[in-house]
């Protein structure tokens, strides 16, 4: 298998998760895919690289961070591939500014006493309230397992090596009456997103739920997320994830059939607001002030290389 295949490999059967740590690296991969371009005699660099990294950032379909970086690093031709290169290690320094100035607009939400819960693994997230822990801030995190592949536990392990001390894991069903019902007094829900776009975003499957919920009992729901994740195509159920039977039960009977979207789109209600590099967005200003910050996010800055 040649190394960009198995970087893909490591995309698809999710041994690199999350829209951050999959755009990191895709953005890796353009050193691999490089050294393998000076193999090659008569390669066009472009087309090149840009073909391999496509793979990559296409490896699962709603990583729009990921496919921003190609828009960014490819909107045109370079004289030398080591230009690719360094677009690339701004992109990089653009997605870890982004991610500390939004850290704080973050972290200030999180208030002494408070009970916040979470599903998934999102770094954003776990930063968040790495950085509120950090300010010797006291709260307490509630977490779903998050089936079928129970990143919660990613999450999980991050809180309590960073030493938050109240963190506690539901299975995802309990997420219900705690919002319903008010049971363990929850003050809000912070999510990631993988992608961002007008009219919602896209996370883990049951975020559409726990969103819902949290807006029938007036609990505020935050989408950390930086505007590089948005995508300039329409929502599309498409972009929705399904992933393997055998995720959710491997051994089945051969005869049972399986429904297994891995994500929700989640359309912007009154109680969601964004946590983003520009501050804290309601759901209209998204689109404008991500084509502000990042004017090069347009579907036709990705060029057709065929
Ligand atoms: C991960 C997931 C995360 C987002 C955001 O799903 O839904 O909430 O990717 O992550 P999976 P981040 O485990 O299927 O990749 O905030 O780290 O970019």
């Amino acid at each position: 298998m040649s190394p960009i295949s198995r970087l893909e490999e490591d995309i698809k059967n999710l041994k690199v998760q999350g829209a951050t740590n999959v755009a990191l690296l895709v953005l890796d991969g353009l050193n691999l895919a490089n050294e393998i371009l000076k193999t090659q005699k008569n390669a066009d660099p472009y087309v090149f690289l840009l073909e391999r990294l496509i793979r990559l950032a296409f490896a699962r379909p709603a990583e729009p961070l990921a496919q921003n970086a190609l828009r960014f690093i490819f909107h045109k031709k370079q004289p030398s591939p080591e230009e690719y290169l360094q677009l690339a290690s701004q992109f990089k320094k653009m997605i870890s500014e982004s991610k500390n100035k939004m850290g704080k607009y973050g972290s200030d939400l999180i208030t002494n006493g408070g009970v916040y819960l979470t599903h998934c693994h999102s770094s954003t997230v776990s930063n968040m309230f790495v950085s509120a822990h950090k300010q010797a801030k006291q709260f307490r995190v509630i977490l779903t397992e998050t089936r079928p592949l129970y990143q919660g536990r990613i999450t999980a392990n991050e809180l309590i090596d960073a030493g938050i001390k109240d963190v506690t894991m539901i299975i995802d069903d309990v997420a219900t009456s705690l919002l319903l019902q008010n049971k363990m007094k929850i003050s809000g829900v912070f999510i990631g997103a993988d992608l961002l776009s007008q009219d919602g975003f896209i996370n883990k499957v049951g975020s559409l739920g726990i969103a819902h919920m949290a807006n029938e009992s007036h609990i505020p729901v935050y989408c950390s997320s930086i505007l590089l994740k948005f995508d300039p195509r329409p929502y599309s159920d498409e972009l929705l994830e399904h992933r393997q039977s055998s995720e959710i039960w491997p051994d089945a009977p051969l005869k049972l059939q399986f429904y297994t979207p891995a994500f929700d789109f989640v359309p912007y209600s009154q109680n969601i607001q964004i946590i983003s590099e520009a501050g804290i967005l309601k759901s209209h200003e998204i689109k404008k002030e991500a084509l502000k910050s990042y004017p090069f996010i347009t579907p036709s800055t990705l060029p057709d290389i065929n």
